[in-house]
């Protein structure tokens, strides 16, 4: 016997009313940052125990399926097989073709997820292991936890077709103020390589600070080193350590770009060696967090064989074709011999055959096409005229250091605060009146560390924020979308809290899982 009961398509008719108010505004997929184009489709594939990789093109591209292999690994450590024969019936295809280069660019790839199982190609192994990153996004959250993952995980069914908007998608990371060890900056090149960010700028050195063992100059590390903000012990890298860092930077599709502030920032120098002061009188190390008040001597030639060494062995021992000489906050000199200093380094850094970057300050100077400016600040009468190609960082948008408001217990103000919506929403080609697109080379957000001491610090200030520069700096403008991108971010935020990321739940997110 059957009793009609109206209730049940009352209750139904309600529940199918919530659900379509719940599932308003979310969006399709939670990849950041969101790719150029995708097609999410109702079904999904399986993966379980029995998966496994194959692999076209050579052993650059098995190092990107061993990558893909720790990913998809039921543990980090049991991963699936790696096919080099018989790849086309592997469960996941990972297909390297140089020729595809006018369809993919040197950074991009298309995936592809369907009934028949994964397919990643690319014309160059970065644009692969982008395609492996937004493959990592598809998997459920669960994925990144280190230990015992569950299988089977679904994979929605997708089609992806996605390339950076801009080359340079950057990170700085302050290791003068704080000095951070090996692991903690190779912490921080796993997370920007989850979000296909490629640079890493690496501020060795400073008023606080020396970071970097330097042959011939040991005082710079025996004395320069030994202290940082508020009195800590400081620390540096060995070469040896050095050159791992860039390694493993490299593995991930990060460059290192070292920076050598000068000729301000320089007081753990000076301290340091006492031919570089003008009078011969080293200052004692600085603790606190003033800035503008040392300056190296640019009338000594010690001046000059000081910075040729530096920078010449860091030009040997950085494979990546630019380093970063600062150049910003010097108060201590007359604008003729700050100009002569910057041109006369400039020289010095094109002597070992690579590219100068310096912070906008430098744009005073008469410097050649090659060089970068570093904007940073509202313009001020140089950043008029930038005749360079230009890296965006503005204080005002993406400095991971400021407060993101006012009750923020660590991060300074100076600029105002950035609420992690400011960090998102800007126009990156219209910040600079008047430059055009193509002098943009892209983004790059600092991570100053006078207030941060400890890896929970560093990742509190960089996350969400550092998510909104990363979308920034790859996705098509037209994809750039407050709304969609603070529910993409709600999901994952489960992905950082499986990484163990300290990252600041800003009210601006609604963190509730879906
Ligand atoms: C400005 S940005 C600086 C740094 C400070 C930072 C603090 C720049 C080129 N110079 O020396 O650490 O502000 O936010």
């Amino acid at each position: 016997m059957s009793r009609t009961n109206p209730r049940p398509s009352l209750w139904a008719g309600v529940a199918a009313l919530l659900l379509m108010t719940a599932c308003a505004g979310r969006p399709d997929h939670a990849v950041v940052p969101v790719p150029a184009t995708a097609r999410v489709l109702a079904d999904s594939l399986t993966l379980d125990t029995t998966a496994t990789i194959g692999v076209i093109g050579g052993i650059e591209a098995f190092r990107v399926a061993e990558h893909l292999a720790t990913v998809v690994g039921t543990t980090p450590e049991s991963r699936p097989p790696i096919l080099v024969d018989g790849e086309q019936d592997a469960t996941i295809l990972v297909a390297l073709d140089p020729l595809a280069a006018p369809r993919y660019g040197p950074e991009g790839y298309a995936l592809r997820v369907s009934g028949d199982g994964v397919r990643i190609d690319a014309a160059t192994p970065a644009g692969l292991f982008y395609g492996v990153q937004t493959f990592r996004q598809l998997l459920p959250p669960v994925t990144e936890y280190g230990a015992a993952r569950p299988a089977p995980r679904r994979v929605p069914h997708v089609e992806i077709e996605d390339r950076p908007r801009f080359g340079w998608r950057g990170a700085m990371l302050d290791v003068a103020r704080h000095f951070f060890e090996v692991e903690d900056v190779k912490r921080l090149i796993d997370l920007m390589a989850l979000h296909k960010m490629n640079r890493l700028h690496l501020h060795l050195s400073d008023d606080q600070g020396w970071r970097i063992e330097v042959p011939g100059w040991p005082a710079l590390t025996a004395i320069g080193s030994r202290t940082e903000v508020g009195g800590g012990p400081g620390g540096y890298y060995t070469t040896a350590e050095y050159q791992e860092l860039v390694a493993y930077a490299a593995a991930r599709f990060v460059t290192i770009v070292p920076e050598i502030d000068l000729p301000g920032h320089t007081n753990a120098a000076l301290a340091s060696v006492p031919e570089l002061n003008c009078d011969g009188v080293p200052p004692p190390l600085y603790t606190g967090i003033a800035v503008g008040f040392s300056t190296v001597c640019v009338h000594a030639e010690t001046t000059y064989r000081f910075v040729d060494d530096v920078l010449g062995h860091l030009a040997a021992i950085t494979p990546g074709p630019w380093l970063h000489v600062g150049g910003d906050e010097v108060e201590e000199l007359s604008a003729d011999e700050y100009r002569a200093f910057i041109e006369r380094v400039e020289s010095i850094v094109r002597g070992h055959g690579k590219r100068m970057i310096g912070w906008q300050e430098v744009a005073a100077a008469d410097l050649r096409p090659s060089t970068v400016i570093q904007h940073w600040r509202e313009a001020g009468e140089e950043a008029t005229a930038y005749e360079q190609q230009v890296i965006l960082s503005p204080s005002t948008h993406i400095y991971l250091d400021i407060k993101y408001h006012d009750g923020t217990p660590i991060g300074l103000d100076w600029s105002g605060l950035n609420p992690l919506r400011d960090a998102y929403e800007w126009d990156p080609t219209a910040l600079i009146p008047g430059l055009p697109e193509s002098a943009v080379l892209g983004i790059e957000s600092p991570l100053w560390t006078e207030t941060l001491a400890t890896v929970e610090d560093l990742e509190f200030m960089a996350f969400p924020r550092l998510a909104a520069v990363a979308e920034l700096a790859w996705s098509p403008p037209e994809s750039i979308d407050w709304g969609d991108f603070r529910a993409r971010l709600a999901r994952l935020g489960l992905r950082w809290t499986a990484l163990g990321v300290n990252y600041y739940r800003s009210p601006d997110v609604d963190w509730r899982v879906w």
